[in-house]
């Protein structure tokens, strides 16, 4: 396992651990500047050698739900060309839309399903709201690459079946204080846990809903 670049200040800590758990397997554990599993971050790694199996390509679509007055979940990860669907399941009407260059697009008042899915055709980070409930956010990150992932409350991710070679690694985070410079990893075979600190600003990513004038 080696490390072909300096670090950036955003890395505080980075090691690696070795795992004899899964095979050719990377496992990442991300935290914050005190040392705490931070989730919500996404993971994206793009291979610099190869192409990626397709084996490893996600289903290109995905659902962010609107779900006791919130988006669930906050933060997706998801390959250009996925069709996300936004199912309403409250009985509150709620009215998504997104300003961001990667994708422009509302889906006016509605119940239950809209009539299609929106498809992220664009690399990018999108961030969504709802016209009803100005405190409703939540991100969608669009990659090139099928390998991509979002941490968990332990602050982990798992890429699985990795094919040896270099990777441009970008963590990125909603709340995160500088931008993420990607770095080069290599990877040669075997497990590995690798950590990295990402210095965010904390604050409540899931407000006490508040009711809207469409509830
Ligand atoms: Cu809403």
């Amino acid at each position: 396992m080696t490390l072909s670049v300096g670090w950036t200040t955003l890395c505080l800590l980075c090691s690696f651990i070795s795992l004899n758990a899964t095979a050719n397997s990377w496992q990442f554990f991300i935290q914050d500047q005190d040392g705490q599993p931070l989730d919500d971050a996404v993971v994206e790694l793009i291979p610099l050698d190869h192409q990626p199996s397709t084996s490893l390509s996600p289903t290109l679509q995905a659902t962010i739900r609107q779900q006791g007055l919130n988006f669930v979940p906050f933060v997706s990860a998801v390959q250009v060309g996925t069709e996300v669907d936004f199912p309403n399941l409250d009985r509150t009407r709620h009215h998504v839309y997104s300003f961001s260059a990667a994708k422009v697009f509302e889906i006016q008042l509605y119940h239950d399903r809209p009539e299609q899915p929106v498809l992220f055709d664009k690399a990018g980070i999108v961030a969504l709201g709802c016209n009803i409930h100005d405190y409703m956010e939540a991100y969608v990150f669009i990659s090139e690459s099928p390998l991509l992932a979002v941490s968990d409350k332990a602050g982990l991710v798992q890429f699985h079946q990795l094919t040896e070679g270099r990777y441009q690694l970008t963590i990125w985070h909603p709340f995160q204080q500088q931008e993420w410079m990607p770095k080069e990893l290599s990877y040669d075979g075997g497990s590995a846990q690798l950590q990295f600190a990402v210095e965010v600003q904390h604050r409540p990513k899931q407000p006490t809903p508040q009711r809207g004038f469409g509830s």
